[in-house]
């Protein structure tokens, strides 16, 4: 039987290999992949955030942390997926300008596709511009947008600003650890999700 646990450990560690092995034998046993997400990969990363908060650790072991969730969540990826049917809408979704954290992003991503969503991930330091040139080419009903440090969220305003200059009428969807609904409400986003599962219920809402 996976042992979750040792998953989240795995994950706190840093030990990609284990985080592999364990998620795969977790998925050859027909555990849910938000079972998988929330008890061990999400639930490792958690205590990861507790302990360098404490600065009991410090970047280089949260980077070694990030890159075992990285490694198992590919794994989950495809089973995600497999639960879609028909897209049900595009969205453009990254994370903004002189942002690199991109762990909570990919799991809107996941979780999006899996319900059935097409999604353009602009990756990481996602300019206004990026955003713009990316709705162009692929017209989605959403854009989304993640922020994880107060510092970065201001980009959040401009690339809204952007698009309404540019007249392209797209409905933005915002998040991340120091967003709230408060500030969505402030800069004109159209919604605000505090986490993943919480994202694709909003999307679908704004879709309907
Ligand atoms: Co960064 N970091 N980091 N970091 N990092 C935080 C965010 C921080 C809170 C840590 C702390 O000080 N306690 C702090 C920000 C303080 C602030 O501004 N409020 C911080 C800092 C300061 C920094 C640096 C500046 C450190 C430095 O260099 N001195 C630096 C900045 C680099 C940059 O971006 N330019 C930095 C670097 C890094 C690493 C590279 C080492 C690594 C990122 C690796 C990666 O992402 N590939 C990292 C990590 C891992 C963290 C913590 C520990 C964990 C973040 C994470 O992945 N959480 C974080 C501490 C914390 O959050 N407590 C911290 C797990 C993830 C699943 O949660 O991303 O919140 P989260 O996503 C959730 C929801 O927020 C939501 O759904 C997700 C899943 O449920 N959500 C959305 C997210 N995006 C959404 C979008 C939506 C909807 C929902 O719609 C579009």
């Amino acid at each position: 039987m996976a042992d979750l646990k040792a998953l989240a450990e795995a994950i706190t560690k840093g030990d990609q290999s284990s985080a592999v092995e364990i998620t795969n034998a977790a998925l050859a046993e027909g555990l849910e992949v938000k079972t998988i997400l929330d008890e061990g990969l999400i639930g490792g990363m958690d205590i990861v955030a507790e302990r360098w908060k404490n600065n009991e650790i410090y970047i280089p072991e949260v980077l070694i942390a990030a890159r075992a969730m990285k490694s198992a969540m590919e794994l989950l990826e495809p089973e995600m997926a497999k639960a879609g049917l028909e897209p049900q809408g595009t969205c453009v979704l990254g994370t903004v300008q002189g942002d690199l954290h991109d762990i909570g992003k990919n799991l809107v991503v996941m979780m999006l596709k899996g319900a059935g969503f097409e999604v353009v991930d602009a990756g990481v330091d996602t300019a206004p511009e990026k955003f713009l040139e990316l709705a162009k080419q692929n017209s989605p009903q959403i854009v989304g947008m993640s922020s994880l440090l107060t510092t970065t969220m201001p980009a959040m305003e401009k690339t809204i600003q952007i698009f309404k200059e540019a007249g392209i009428d797209t409905k933005f969807i915002i998040g991340g650890a120091p967003v709230t609904q408060g500030y969505a409400d402030k800069i004109g986003a159209d919604g605000y999700a505090p986490d993943a599962a919480s994202a694709v219920d909003l999307v679908k809402n704004l879709v309907a």
